[in-house]
This record gives C-alpha cells, structure tokens and sequence, in this order.
C-alpha cells in the first residue's frame, strides 16, 4: 500500500512558483481576483476530451479539498477508466486501485489512517459492473469514506460499451441497436439501491450539465466531504457526466442530453440524508 501512494507534494513549490508568474489579465491590471485555478489543482495540460465532465468533477473536488484546508489529509483513490490519471492533476496524495477495487483500498487507507480524508473516485464501469461487490459491502459497512461516482453510462477509455447504467434504447459499440431490456437487463440506479443500507449516511445525484448544476454539484461533493470530516459515516455523491465522444454528440448536444433524457431516469437530488 505505502509503495503505491503517489506523493505529489513534492511538487507543490514548482507549481506554486509557476502559479504566481501566470496571474490573469485582470489580476495584473489591478483588479480584484474572482477565479482561479485551486492550489489542490496542478498547472497540468489534462487529457480528457473537449465538453468531458471529468475535469469539471475533478475542479469541485480540488475546490473542496483548499475551501476545507485539507489538502495535507487528503487521500484520493483513483479509479481505472478516463480518469485513470488523475494523480496527474491532483495535487494530493492519490493511490492507485485495480478496476473497481477502489472502496476496498479506500478501506484499508481509512481504517489504518483514521485521522485522514480518502475519497474514491470512480467512474460507472468501474463502480456499477467491476465493483459492485466492493461498493455494496463498503457501504453496508458504513465505512467512513467519500465517494465520487461518475456516471457518463459507458466505458468511457475502452471505446464507449454498454455500462449497467447505459439507458434503456442507448446505442454504444456493444448495442449497436440500443440497449435492449430483454438481452441486457435494466440500467441500474446505485444509489437507490444502497438507500436501504443502514450504513449509509448520505446519497446525492448531481450533474454537471450546466453551471447551475456545477454550483449544486459543488455543494453535494462538500457536504459528502462534510460529513467525513465530521466521522458521520459513508456519503456518496453520484455525478450525471457527459462523455460527448462516446456518445457521438458535440459537448453542447451532451450537456443536453443529460437535461433532457439522462436526469429524467436517473433523478437529481437527495436520495438519502440521515
Ligand atoms: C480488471 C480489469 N478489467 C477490465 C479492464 C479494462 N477497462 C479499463 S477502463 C474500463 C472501463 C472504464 O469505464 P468507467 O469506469 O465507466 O470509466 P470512464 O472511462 O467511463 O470514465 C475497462 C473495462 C481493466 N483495466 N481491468
Ligand atoms: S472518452 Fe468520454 S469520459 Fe473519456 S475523456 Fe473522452 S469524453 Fe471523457
Ligand atoms: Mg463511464
């Protein structure tokens, strides 16, 4: 386990460095600064695709982590998909799991380091085919850990196959016809299904299809990362996330169809708040 934690503080003081010489127009001119890059997000060129909701998912997350001073707490433990590399943008300790090992590894860094903040990171691939066991009995377990599960409803990285999220009609590289109910089931609601869990403290559906959504997004990443810091038990936050390339739409086209199709299966709010 300690070989596979990544340290990336090391990096912190070129990052810094580079940080204060690249201030915004504004900043220089003498106005007051409204927005910048978060210190726990590193001055890194990211490798997702134009309109993906990863990076925008990874900023809530980065915005959290400085807004509760947490960064030197923090373990993050990233997934195997798109975001497999999202030690490269964090600027934070971040171990590295097996596809869908995520809540155990999760588990085993929390219960050996009590005093830290260890959030997963996982996309619905890996959360909702792979991982199914390990998120039901880290759940049921009442773990006191963060998730953060991005459901895109496929597999992103491998070239866009059916997810057990993947709605109903849906086309992807493995139901080139739309899903089918009868072949490949119905698309699972997670979050639903982990509600009747006794060990779970707090759900939320969340999307980042638009910036109202972001800001509503941002609040359901901090309240989960609350109620860690607070030794309230497991909370999870489930995103609606657009993946425009496999999905074959522009990122406007996939923003909208989150608005207009996604979040009407799978419905935004609080599912579970005890
Ligand atoms: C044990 C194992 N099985 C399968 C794979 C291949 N694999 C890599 S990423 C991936 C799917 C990722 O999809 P998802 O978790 O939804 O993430 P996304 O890329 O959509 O964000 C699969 C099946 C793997 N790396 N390891
Ligand atoms: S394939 Fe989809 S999930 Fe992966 S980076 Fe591209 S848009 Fe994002
Ligand atoms: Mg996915």
């Amino acid at each position: 386990m300690k070989k596979k934690i990544k340290k990336t503080h090391k990096a912190k003081a070129g990052n810094k460095a580079k940080a204060k010489v690249k201030q915004p127009e504004a900043a220089q001119a003498g106005s007051s600064l409204i927005f910048s890059r978060p210190e726990s997000l590193r001055e890194a060129e990211n490798h997702y695709c134009a309109g993906c909701g990863h990076g925008i998912i990874h900023r809530l997350i980065c915005e959290t982590i400085d807004e509760f001073n947490i960064r030197e707490k923090v373990i993050a433990v990233a997934p195997v998909g798109c975001a497999v590399i999202a030690y490269e943008y964090w600027d934070f300790d971040v171990a590295e799991a097996a596809h869908g090992r995520t809540p155990a590894v999760a588990t085993g860094i929390k219960r050996v380091r009590p005093g830290n903040i260890v959030f997963t990171y996982q996309g619905d691939g890996d959360l909702a085919a792979i991982g199914t066991a390990e998120i039901v009995h880290a759940a049921n377990r009442g773990e006191n850990i963060t998730v953060i599960f991005v459901n895109n409803g496929v597999y992103g990285m491998t070239g866009g196959q059916m997810a057990p999220t993947t709605l109903a009609g849906q086309k992807t590289s493995t139901t080139i016809h739309g899903r089918s109910l009868r072949r490949e089931g119905y698309p699972l609601k997670i979050l639903e299904m982990l509600a009747v869990l006794p060990g779970v403290k707090y759900l939320e559906r969340v999307s980042v299809s638009s910036a109202h959504e972001t800001l509503r997004a941002k609040r359901a990443i901090k309240k989960a990362f609350q109620l860690q810091i607070e030794n309230k038990g497991f909370s999870m936050v489930e995103v609606l996330s657009m993946c425009p390339t496999c999905w074959g739409m522009s990122p406007i086209q996939a923003a909208d169809r989150i608005k207009n199709e996604v979040s009407t299966f799978y419905p935004l709010g609080v599912i579970k708040s005890c």
